[in-house]
């Protein structure tokens, strides 16, 4: 199989893109992806030399480059991660995201279709279901209620994408997972942010009340569905992806706290994001029932292996946050 991913610079879609690699070695992989501030192909240094992976850089919106590729590898399947993906930044600035997140996406489905491909997926989001209250879950059902300009990009990416199953007969799917943590995190989402600070002896922003809930998975379990999703998913079938993992933003802070033995004065209760979704959470039974998909990890063992990841390459992180990243910093959070 030939798959070309875009957005696989990114943190999830390079841990995808050396899941695969790694899983089958009779299938080549074209790594597409704008490189983006979230971009990085440090995230793929161990595999740059591999035989069977190029990276290509280059955006979503390019209908000929993303043509040329496709024919040039004989390309299969589309996975598609490429997205501004940070809710923070779609509140101060939304363009973008419906430039690479909506038109990208179309373009995408385009230049797919007209190739005739297999398969394409679209990884997308449990927060295209909005928020919930304190019980229910989030199943394939529920209706999109975005909430935030990221979350509504998103549910338009996900209705072309369902359009060209319906209009088209392509062969699509869907996923939506929850909040993913592990290696290779941007450091301006909470898990990473936190431990990094941390690490820095910095404030630790908390937003509100810090009772909001999310459903927390390790990336490589959300990769391991992706994959089963690729080879058994059925046309035109969205699947939600979750491990039952629900934790409030003052849990993760504490635990992150304790495990790094950093003083409890650094966190900080700071202005409340706008929209803040209350609570997700997944119902993954369609996923589990249908394709036999089990997450491996516990968040217990999965946290503790991730701040261990962050405290064995911290010249990543540090290379991030020194760059333009400082600058995206300052203005979010009003210090250095
Ligand atoms: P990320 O921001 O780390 O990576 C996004 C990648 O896409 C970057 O490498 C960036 O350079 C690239 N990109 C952005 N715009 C592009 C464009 N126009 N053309 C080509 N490449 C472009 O994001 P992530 O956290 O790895 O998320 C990947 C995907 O998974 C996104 O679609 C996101 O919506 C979805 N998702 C993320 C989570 C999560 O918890 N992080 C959960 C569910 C779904
Ligand atoms: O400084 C912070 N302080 C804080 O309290 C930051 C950055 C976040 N938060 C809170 C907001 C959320 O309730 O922590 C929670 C998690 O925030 P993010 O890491 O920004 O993630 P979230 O907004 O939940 O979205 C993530 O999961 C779904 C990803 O960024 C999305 O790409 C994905 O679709």
């Amino acid at each position: 199989m030939n798959i070309l991913v875009t957005g696989g610079a990114g943190f999830i879609g390079s841990n995808f893109v050396r899941h695969m690699i790694e899983t089958y070695p009779n299938y080549y992989i074209v790594n597409y992806d704008l490189l983006t501030y979230a971009g990085n192909l440090e995230n793929l240094k161990d595999i740059e030399s591999h035989p069977n992976y190029t990276f290509v850089k280059g955006d979503i919106n390019n209908r000929e480059l993303v043509d040329y590729l496709i024919k040039l590898h004989s390309i299969d399947v589309v996975v598609n991660f490429a997205a501004e993906s940070h809710v923070d930044r779609s509140i101060t600035d939304p363009n973008i995201f419906v430039k690479s997140n909506v038109l990208g996406t179309q373009a995408l489905l385009d230049v797919a279709k007209a190739n005739k491909i297999t398969k394409y997926v679209q990884v997308s989001t449990d927060e295209v279901y909005g928020s919930l209250g304190e019980t229910g879950y989030f199943t394939e059902e529920t209706p999109l209620a975005p909430n935030s300009p990221y979350s509504a990009s998103k549910a338009g990416g996900d209705m072309l994408v369902r359009s060209y199953y319906e209009t088209f007969g392509m062969n699509v799917n869907i996923t939506r997972c929850s909040n993913n943590y592990g290696p290779y995190h941007f450091p301006e989402k909470l898990i990473p942010l936190m431990v990094t600070n941390a690490l820095e002896g910095k404030e630790l922003p908390i937003y509100g009340d810090g009772k909001n809930i999310r459903d927390w998975l390790h990336v490589k379990d959300h990769c391991a569905a992706l994959d089963l999703v690729i080879h058994n998913g059925k046309p035109g079938e969205v699947y939600n992806v979750g491990g039952h993992n629900e934790r409030t933003n003052n849990e993760i802070v504490h635990l992150i706290v304790e495990e790094l033995g950093a003083p409890k004065k650094l966190i900080k209760y700071v202005e409340d994001r706008l929209g803040h979704d209350r609570r997700y959470a997944i119902d993954p039974t369609k996923l589990t029932t249908e394709l036999g998909w089990k997450s491996k990890y516990t968040f217990e063992t999965g946290i503790v292996e991730t701040i261990q990841w962050y405290l064995d390459n911290q010249e990543w992180w540090k290379n991030i946050k020194e760059g333009t990243y400082q600058s995206y910093y300052e203005k979010q959070y009003g210090e250095k």
